[in-house]
């Protein structure tokens, strides 16, 4: 049996394994680990192209043919697989090189007292995550990683990791969040890898024990993550500080502390979300150890003279640089960073300008331009920022499928608030629940929950509250204020309770009363907190591959099952060619499955067979020339 294993496999085919070696050589173990590894990889593409064949909820017309051919082609690819290690020549030394030689604080010093503006991309992380729904896989993010090691060595920090995509990568793409993590960090040697923490729920929804903070960050800082970006969904300094803390402790990496920008504080009518509160919350995340003051403006809510004002006041107060980030829904946000810029601000996020706009960042090029030649010259080269742009906008191509559909920008985000990436998460969700036609109507129900909630901080998982009250209401049909006047009498979504009950913490402006009071009259007490077994304790003391598996458990215990029986049964799906691990097999095309080491496979779909009684069709493939049929449920 074992030489009918070996004798379909690519380097037996190429006399790489001589016959006469075949029952003693050892390496043979090697050749049938890439065999099996083949079949598993190809039993998924042929499952894909029975049960997916248009791919994820696009149909209609075929779109394989119309696909980008890059990266996902054998013919433009380079040899050279993505996963075969960080590529031979160094990068110039960037802003790593000052992090590694000058620590944390020198750092955050060198920041602050630059010219240049700094500038960060966000496109490996909230680009994506609120255009794409967080879709783009670990192998895109690796082929463009090179380049920009290259030709942007001056980037403050890319933004790769955090947010939404940890639960999406175990969720939806069937890939290890830290395998991500490490194969990028050996790709951009010179550029920060930068992460958004949300306090203490980490990257989930809910707040988790601190020592699942102090293990997260501890994992975090040692396989890759340089600039932690910790905010709290409801501007609590409290839920932060552990992170802060756990961030300081690792002595290598740096601690952004984020207040999370809401309403809008030129507004005389504002009494909450005003200056003093803004400049007040930073002075406790100073006094909690923060590197770095960030504004976090996740809706894109924040005007120009805002920023003016806010980071003039935030720079005069205090010695700490100011990082901001804000999302171009409205589509005037280059405004907002210009005079940022003007009134001090340190860095900036940016994202490529094929993934960004609308719900995403302002595009880096635009940015770099508005500065050229003036006294806030980013220094990044504008030919090199554009250059990035046709790589992703056939990445984004690819991904058409999960593009959140807001086809332009929106003046209306200024009264719903409601945050970049929910936008578009929001969308889906509607279109799932057969309110896709209603969607403005969401929008104004949004803000009449935010105000029935207490005029809250919007943000993850806070942000999931109000949209969870906002779907609610639109799918019974119900008046606000009736629901106001007695939310007792109606159904309430679980994380409203929750919210109500205090799991999130305490909002700014209070508890909303006597609505909360009623709200919660008869409905299940608080949660207690996850308690944690001294088995998961013992693990997550001990550093590597054990602790991050364990975290994966702790943090989507449901996803991480899914994605290890996923492994089990189609093995590492990451190697394969985004359009084809989308869309399938397209007869007669080559698909190539680069199992890394040089191993390639060819695999060409010759036909889809009759489904027999139980719904099962053999798919025959060659496999580098080499007949096989292969079965396949048929779930369609
Ligand atoms: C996240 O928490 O994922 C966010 O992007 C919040 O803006
Ligand atoms: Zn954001």
């Amino acid at each position: 049996p074992f030489l009918m294993n070996v004798l379909d496999d690519p380097s037996f085919i190429a006399g790489d394994v001589a016959t006469d070696f075949i029952d003693t050589h050892p390496e043979l173990a090697q050749v049938n680990r890439s065999r099996n590894r083949g079949s598993k990889a190809l039993q998924y593409l042929a499952d894909v192209t029975v049960n997916q064949p248009y791919g994820p909820r696009v149909d209609g017309i075929d779109p394989r043919d119309k696909l980008p051919r890059f990266p996902g082609d054998k013919t433009e690819e380079p040899d050279r697989s993505p996963f075969d290690g960080p590529s031979a020549s160094q990068p110039p030394a960037g802003w790593r090189q000052i992090l590694l030689q000058k620590g944390p604080e020198g750092f955050a010093a060198e920041l602050r007292s630059r010219t240049e503006l700094a500038v960060t991309d966000t496109t490996f992380r909230d680009a994506h995550q609120s255009l794409l729904a967080t879709r783009v896989r670990t192998r895109d993010l690796l082929a463009a990683a090179p380049a920009l090691a290259h030709t942007l060595p001056g980037l403050f920090s890319v933004e790769a990791w955090g947010g939404a995509t940890y639960d999406v990568a175990l969720r939806f793409l069937a890939e290890d969040p830290w395998a991500r993590l490490r194969l990028l960090r050996d790709e951009l040697p010179n550029i920060p890898l930068q992460m958004l923490l949300r306090g203490r729920n980490t990257v989930g929804y809910t707040p988790y024990p601190v020592e699942v903070t102090n293990a997260f960050v501890q994992e975090a800082a040692s396989t890759g993550v340089d600039i932690f970006r910790i905010f709290d969904a409801l501007n609590d300094v409290r839920q932060i500080t552990p992170a802060i803390e756990a961030v300081r402790a690792t002595g290598t990496a740096v601690a952004e502390a984020a207040l999370c920008y809401t309403g809008n504080l030129l507004d005389p009518d504002e009494k909450l979300y005003t200056l003093d509160y803004y400049v007040n919350l930073a002075r406790q995340m100073v006094d909690a150890g923060a590197h770095i003051l960030a504004i976090k403006d996740m809706a894109g809510l924040l005007r120009p003279q805002a920023a003016r004002e806010l980071v003039g006041a935030l720079r005069s107060e205090f010695d700490l640089p100011v990082h901001l980030h804000t999302h171009d829904t409205a589509g005037g946000q280059l405004a907002t960073l210009l005079a940022a810029a003007d009134a001090g601000v340190d860095a900036v996020d940016t994202a490529v300008a094929s993934m960004a706009g609308t719900t995403s960042q302002v595009p880096m090029s635009a940015l770099v331009a508005a500065l050229e030649h003036g006294e806030r010259d980013t220094g990044l080269r504008l030919d090199r920022a554009a250059g990035l742009e046709p790589y992703w906008e056939t990445v984004r191509e690819i991904y058409r499928p999960f593009e959140s559909g807001l086809s332009a920008p929106t003046g209306r985000v200024y009264r719903h608030e409601i945050p970049g990436g929910q936008l578009s998460n929001l969308r889906q969700q509607a279109i799932a629940l057969g309110l896709g036609e209603r969607f403005e109507q969401i929008e104004t129900m949004y803000e009449a929950a935010n105000a029935m909630l207490g005029n809250i901080v919007k943000v993850t998982p806070s942000s999931k509250v109000v949209g969870d009250l906002a779907l609610q209401l639109v799918g019974m049909d119900v008046d606000p204020q009736a629901f106001a006047e007695n939310p007792q009498e109606f159904d309430v979504p679980d994380s409203v309770i929750g919210f109500l009950s205090g799991e999130l913490g305490d909002p700014p402006g209070g508890w909303p009363e006597p609505f909360r009071g009623r709200a919660l009259q008869n409905r299940g007490q608080r949660r207690p907190e996850a308690e944690l077994s001294a088995e998961d304790r013992a693990s997550l003391s001990t550093p590597g591959v054990e602790r991050q598996s364990t975290l994966n458990r702790l943090l989507f215990p449901g996803p991480t099952r899914e994605f290890e029986e996923n492994r089990a049964e189609f093995g590492d799906t990451s190697v394969l060619h985004t359009r084809d691990w989308l869309y399938g097999m397209v007869a007669g095309q080559e698909h190539v499955i680069s199992l890394g080491k040089g191993v390639r496979l060819l695999a060409t779909l010759q036909a889809i067979g009759e489904p027999d009684a139980k719904g099962v069709r053999p798919v025959m493939v060659t496999l580098n020339g080499q007949a096989r049929q292969i079965t396949v449920r048929d779930r369609s």
